[in-house]
């Protein structure tokens, strides 16, 4: 038997066990290794029945996705699981698939092709392609529909979510759920189906006739596709699968789904999705933070300020059951603070995102104050006070005075340095800044801030924190905005030259949501509030190069109240519903700006809207990247896919730049810079050296990896 899958036997049941870890994929080995196991199980006389199960924490968590790049490369030919699973089916013993942890992928469709499944109680299983841009490849468009249903199948198949084993065994895809030892209890089941061979899911066509009721299923998938995985072509392609199920035979069905799968593995968007996927994983590493740093023990938590952020930070402690006080500097701002927070716990209750208990397990957790009593037994202080760095000293200095030593005390600032903040402190060491982004009790990305002396100590604790309140940490260097803010306010700069230019404000956002985003940057600034940038431009005023240009619409608009939405007026006007509309107001203040400034005025394509806005993402990453502010170029990318609504199914702005080729992106940023001057669209020079060596942001990612892997 090969290292990757054992066999063993346990009276009359033979074992199959997949050791590939971490989670057991299936790697090259791996298929063939199950279907050698199984023929040796048929050959054994004494084996009366198969269990198939996972060695370690999962069942199989689906096909090697690592493979892909080299099956798209052209390096080696796609291995089809096809004739390996009707194997497995066609076995003369009855096979029972024992799932725990995840059967995922390509993981669900080797359990569909034993004659049985059974599960732990804590198992999941899914068919999450469409996450990464491709759809079920071994069956999985064809076995689901015949096992769960032509509508739970298109559910999973197309929008990718899993389910747990309660809702698998109602759906008819797996047929017990174990208690205790899967094994004992899988082995069990196998001695009880010994003898009698079950039908082979392929058979199974009783669930995919109902002509009719297929037709609306399918209808109201794509429709529903279309509106929430705008731009992803996956989802709909896994539609066109599984529909293919209940019009062809199991075999014809097969090749339908190969044909699709191809035409997605092979696309830009899957190429994207997985370099989002790895790119998740890749941002935890932290070259010179050893893997054994010492790990602060993060068991009580304390939160100064209980404003929009504050009370988000705060769920999220309770949400990982970490006691969180929070502290606010008077009554009425404290209530508002926990009326919101319990207003949005009710709101996941009402959605039945969780129950009634949980959410007062989790109010019970928190506890709202106005004094600094219990900070000194925290063991980390987060500060989420109004962005002015003589306040946030300020705290600094007393929480210095109050904390335990071994408290680490971080800032949730969006701006301002960690050096300056740090400097209010006799503990740099201990100072990091942990910026959240807007609502922090959803958006996923925890953007980690190391200032010049914040400790190994406190980075590692940082990240690993970041996984325990189930976001995506990525570390960033200390800079004016750090990674996000630091790109954003050129893309921001740069819509709004674009409207001063001549192009209407809903132009650029219907430009930028047609791009993929799911908010255009003026109609974000008004759900932000274009007041919160007024007040950071003044405070940086002083550091305005002369002679540089700066957009003045905004300014303008802030001069006459226009806040945004919460001033029912900012560069749109709302309604009661806040539907945003055009306003002439808007439009006079423009015009009138263009023509104090001498602005000349011009109608603009879509197209150069996306390029100014995007390319200023890209080319201040690419400074970014040589600073050394951000690790990785796809570290950027993932700052921009989870806290800025970039679209997935893009990989993010360098990723993007990869796609359009980094020659032409060079090319288009030196005809702006002819155009609109040197200070603010001069080149990088690491994009000019990887566009003239034909590389990419990628390239330059993998060769820095073994740089420092070296
Ligand atoms: N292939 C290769 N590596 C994988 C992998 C996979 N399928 N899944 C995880 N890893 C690596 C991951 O990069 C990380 O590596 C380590 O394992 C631990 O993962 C034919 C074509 C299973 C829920 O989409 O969702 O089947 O960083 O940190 O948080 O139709 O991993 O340590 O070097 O994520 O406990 C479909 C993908 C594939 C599932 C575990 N399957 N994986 O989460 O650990 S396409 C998926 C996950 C397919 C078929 C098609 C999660 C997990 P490293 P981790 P985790």
């Amino acid at each position: 038997m090969s290292e990757l899958v054992d066999f063993t036997r346990h009276g009359e049941i033979g074992v199959v066990t997949i050791n590939n870890p971490p989670v057991n994929a299936l790697s090259p080995g791996v298929p063939e290794g199950i279907v050698a196991a199984i023929e040796a199980a048929e050959a054994d006389p004494e084996v009366r029945a198969i269990v198939v199960i996972g060695g370690g924490r999962t069942f199989i968590a689906g096909a090697d996705i690592k493979e892909f790049g080299k099956i798209t490369s052209g390096e080696r030919p796609r291995l089809s699981l096809y004739a390996a699973l009707n194997h497995i089916e066609d076995s003369k013993k009855p096979v029972v698939m024992a799932i725990h942890g995840t059967a995922f992928g390509g993981g669900l469709e080797v359990a569909m092709s034993g004659h049985y499944r059974v599960a732990a109680p804590t198992a999941q299983v899914g068919q999450p392609e469409v996450k990464l841009g491709i759809i079920p490849g071994a069956a999985g468009t064809q076995r689901l529909p015949r096992l769960a249903g032509v509508a739970k199948a298109v559910e999973m198949c197309a929008f990718g979510e899993p389910i747990d084993a309660k809702s698998a065994l109602a759906a008819g895809i797996v047929d017990k759920i174990i208690e205790g030892d899967l094994l004992t209890g899988a082995a069990e089941f196998a001695r009880g189906v010994a003898g009698n061979l079950a039908l082979k899911t392929r058979e199974r066509n009783e669930k995919l006739q109902d002509a009719s009721g297929n037709t609306a299923i399918f209808a109201l998938a794509r429709e529903q596709a279309r509106k929430t995985r705008r731009g992803q072509k996956a989802p709909l392609a896994a539609i066109d699968a599984v529909e293919a199920a209940t019009r062809l035979n199991f075999s014809d069905g097969c090749d339908r789904e190969a044909e699709i799968f191809r035409v997605c593995l092979f696309s830009t968007q899957s190429k994207a999705l997985i370099h989002g996927f790895f790119g998740e994983r890749a941002v935890s590493k932290i070259p010179d933070i050893p893997k054994d740093t010492k790990i602060y023990d993060i068991r009580r938590a304390a939160i100064i300020g209980a404003g929009t952020m504050g009370g988000g930070i705060a769920m999220n402690y309770a949400n990982a059951g970490i006691p969180v006080i929070v502290k606010e500097a008077a009554q009425d701002a404290l209530d508002r603070g926990l009326a919101i927070i319990r207003k949005n716990y009710e709101n996941s209750v009402k959605k039945g995102r969780f129950s009634q208990d949980l959410m007062d397990q989790r109010m019970a957790l928190i506890t709202p104050q106005l004094t600094y009593s219990g900070f000194e037994q925290a063991d980390i202080i987060v500060e989420a006070v109004f962005e002015g760095m003589a306040l946030k000293k300020q705290i600094f200095g007393e929480m210095d005075k109050i904390a335990k030593p071994d408290c680490i005390l971080a800032s949730n600032t969006s701006t301002l340095s960690i050096d300056e903040i740090a400097s209010a402190t006799s503990r740099p060491q201990m100072v990091i800044g942990h910026h959240f982004f807007s609502p922090a009790n959803v958006m996923r990305l925890l953007e980690i801030v190391r200032g010049a002396q914040t400790s190994k100590e406190v980075i590692a604790t940082s990240m690993a924190l970041a996984k325990k309140l189930n976001k995506v940490g990525v570390l960033a260097g200390n800079c004016r905005g750090f990674i996000g803010n630091r790109m954003i306010h050129c893309y921001g700069r740069e819509a709004q030259f674009l409207v001063e230019e001549g192009a209407a404000p809903e132009a650029v956002d219907h430009a930028i949501y047609e791009f993929g985003l799911a908010m255009g940057p003026l109609a974000m600034g008004d759900l932000a509030g274009l007041d919160v940038g007024w007040r950071i431009r003044k405070e940086f005023k002083h550091l305005e190069k002369p002679g540089v240009r700066v957009p003045h619409v905004a300014d303008e608009l802030c001069e006459l109240g226009r806040y945004g939405q919460k001033t029912g007026k900012g560069w749109y006007k709302y309604d009661e519903n806040r539907k945003p509309s055009p306003d002439p107001e808007v439009t006079a203040v423009i015009e009138k700006v263009a023509k104090q400034y001498g602005i000349e005025r011009r109608s603009i394509s879509n197209e150069e809207i996306i390029e100014r806005t995007i390319y200023a993402l890209v080319n201040e990453g690419a400074r970014i990247l040589e600073e050394g502010i951000a690790l990785r170029a796809v570290d950027i990318d993932i700052v921009y896919l989870n806290g800025y609504g970039f679209p997935a199914w893009r990989g993010g702005p360098m990723f993007y730049a990869d796609t359009v080729g980094l020659d032409k992106v060079l090319a288009k940023i030196e005809e702006f810079e002819k155009r609109h001057g040197s200070d603010l669209w001069a080149p990088a020079p690491l994009l000019k050296k990887l566009a003239a060596a034909g590389k990419t942001f990628e390239s330059w990612d993998k060769e820095k990896e073994s740089a420092a892997g070296a």
